[in-house]
Order: structure tokens, then C-alpha cells, then sequence
């Protein structure tokens, strides 16, 4: 008996996914480490946080092929770009790499309706979702060092931005806390 409810091909997308969670974390990890070596402090821990987010989105991915009776492959993560040369570059690689996970999002939602999978269309909704808080917030990110001043930002408004944000990671609950269900 067939007990995997996962087309062949919506199973290796799911997988793909998976992996590009997990690099998305990576990239996160990679950026929260430079810009604490840095000097942005409050910058790092907020985006350390975001890793840990988008490993418990990796996670929601390998919970949802295991529910419905696929098969799990665990590949191997590509390596981050190379550092950002500086918080606006920092922010605006955020930024891509959103607008890129929400390209690829939108691949399985379509590949979803047209399989007529809706339990997978129904599952990828979160993730819609998701994406649209997450650009909106990396955006933010783009406002925030615009008014700071941009390439020109001096090391005072760089600090003041620093202090903000380590003060709006404070108010994101514990990474600890998350779950899968509520990253
Ligand atoms: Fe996984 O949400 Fe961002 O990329």
C-alpha cells in the first residue's frame, strides 16, 4: 500500500526547501557573527535570533514530509556569500535573501494548486505569511539605516541603530522558547 501522501515531485520540493531554510539560517548565523565582530553588538543578537528562526523553519519542513509519510533527505548546506562590507550591505543581503525565499515559497504553492495537493497548499500558507512579515521587517531594516544616513551614516548613528535593535530583539520571545509551531 502506498502510504506517502507526497507527489514525487512536491516531496523533493519540500526537501529543496528544507535545505534552504537551513542555508537561510546560515546566511543569518554568518552576519549576526560579523557584525558582532564588528562592533554592532545589538545588530548581531538580532540577527542571531533569526537564525534560530529559520532553523525552526527547516524543522516545520522535515515535521511536514515526515506527517505525511515522505521521505526526508538531509543535504548538505551551501556556505554563506562573503561577509557584508558594511550594515547597509548587511541589511540590504537580508533583504535579498528574503525576497529570494519567497520566490521559492511561492514555486511549492504553485506547484501545490496544480497537483491539487491542498493539504500542502494548506501548509505553505504559514509560510506565505511568514514571508511577508519577514520582508516587511528586513525592510524596515533598509528604512532604518537610510535615516541613519546610509553609506554616510556616521559611527554615532551606526550605535544609536546598534541600540535599537538590540533592544527590539529583546522584546522577540527567547529563541528557546520557539517551537516548531511557533518559531
Ligand atoms: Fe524562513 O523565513 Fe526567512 O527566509
Amino acid at each position: 500500500m502506498k502510504t506517502n501522501r507526497l507527489s514525487k515531485s512536491i516531496e523533493a520540493a519540500l526537501n529543496a526547501q528544507m535545505t534552504k531554510e537551513a542555508y537561510a539560517s546560515q546566511i543569518y548565523l554568518a552576519q549576526a557573527a560579523w557584525a558582532t565582530a564588528e562592533g554592532y553588538g545589538g545588530v548581531g543578537n538580532f540577527l542571531f535570533r533569526h537564525a534560530h528562526e529559520e532553523r525552526n523553519h527547516m524543522m516545520k519542513f522535515l515535521e511536514y514530509i515526515l506527517n505525511r509519510g515522505g521521505k526526508v533527505t538531509v543535504m548538505a548546506i551551501p556556505a554563506p556569500d562573503k561577509n557584508p562590507s558594511n550594515l547597509q550591505d548587511c541589511f540590504n543581503k537580508v533583504f535579498e535573501q528574503e525576497v529570494d525565499n519567497t520566490a521559492s515559497i511561492y514555486k511549492i504553492v504553485k506547484m501545490s494548486l496544480e497537483q491539487e495537493d491542498w493539504a500542502t497548499w494548506n501548509f505553505m500558507q504559514w509560510f506565505v505569511k511568514e514571508q511577508v512579515e519577514e520582508e516587511t521587517l528586513s525592510l524596515n531594516l533598509l528604512d532604518k539605516i537610510k535615516i541613519a544616513g546610509g553609506e554616510k551614516a556616521t559611527d554615532e548613528a551606526l550605535q544609536e541603530l546598534n541600540k535599537e535593535l538590540k533592544n527590539m530583539a529583546d522584546e522577540a520571545p527567547e529563541a528557546r522558547e520557539a517551537t516548531t509551531e511557533n518559531p
